[in-house]
């Protein structure tokens, strides 16, 4: 059984939850209190010396990354509609995966991060940094997503997991770009089974 660290605000465990659960793969999660500093124990850091979550463990192998974890998964299950074993289709999901994590990934910790997250200590400079990146980035995700429903296609790959956690993640600070064909993907990939399985706990009614 794989076992799974996680903490359900993580947007980078949010991809790897959602491919395993449209997948239909089990696991064991193991919670990680970020607020408490549990990423940085000693324990913690002997399995992820990054302090960061995810990590997952198969047995003796261990991953830390998200986007490693989501390209080992579909390896590892065949999962080839979720990562296409055509090369030049590959090449264009992983494309979108690097661009997810140098491009889009740091805009989107910067916005949220300090305004959701970070309350009286969230650094106004750092919002006004991603906002203005994020004002660079939206209208790249819009134009390529124009030909297609899914970011490579017809179908959804892990390329669209690991935005779309990033694009859910902004949808908590209100700072999600609102351009229609980014809109319609959004819509498309919440309307998913597994997708929705990886969503955080709503807050309790008042
Ligand atoms: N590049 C890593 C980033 C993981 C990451 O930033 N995780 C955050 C939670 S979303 C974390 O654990 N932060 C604690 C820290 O960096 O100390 C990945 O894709 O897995």
């Amino acid at each position: 059984m794989y076992v799974l660290y996680h903490h359900p605000f993580s947007q980078h465990v949010r991809r790897v939850v959602a491919l395993m659960a449209e997948a239909g793969i089990d696991y064991d999660i193991r919670p990680v209190d970020l607020a408490a500093g549990e990423h940085m124990s000693p324990a913690y850091l002997k399995i992820n010396p990054n302090h960061q979550i995810p990590t997952l463990l198969d047995g003796d192998v261990k991953i830390h990354e998200s986007n490693a974890i989501l390209r080992y998964l579909a390896a590892k299950h065949h999962l080839d509609d979720w990562y296409p074993t055509d090369l030049a289709r590959r090449a264009a999901v992983e494309q979108w995966l690097d661009w997810g994590q140098c491009r889009l990934g740091p805009a989107v910790v910067d916005i949220v991060f300090n305004k959701v997250f970070a309350g009286e200590r969230g650094d106004k400079s750092a919002i006004e940094r991603g906002e203005a990146k994020l004002a660079e980035l939206g209208p790249i995700l819009e134009a390529g997503l124009r030909r297609t429903p899914y970011l490579t296609g017809d179908q959804p790959t892990i390329a669209d997991l690991a935005i779309w956690s990033n694009l859910f993640h902004l949808t908590l600070a209100d700072a999600d770009p609102k351009s229609p064909n980014i809109t319609a993907w959004l819509g498309r990939m919440m309307a998913r089974k597994g997708v929705q399985q990886a969503l955080p706990p709503r807050p309790a009614a008042a």
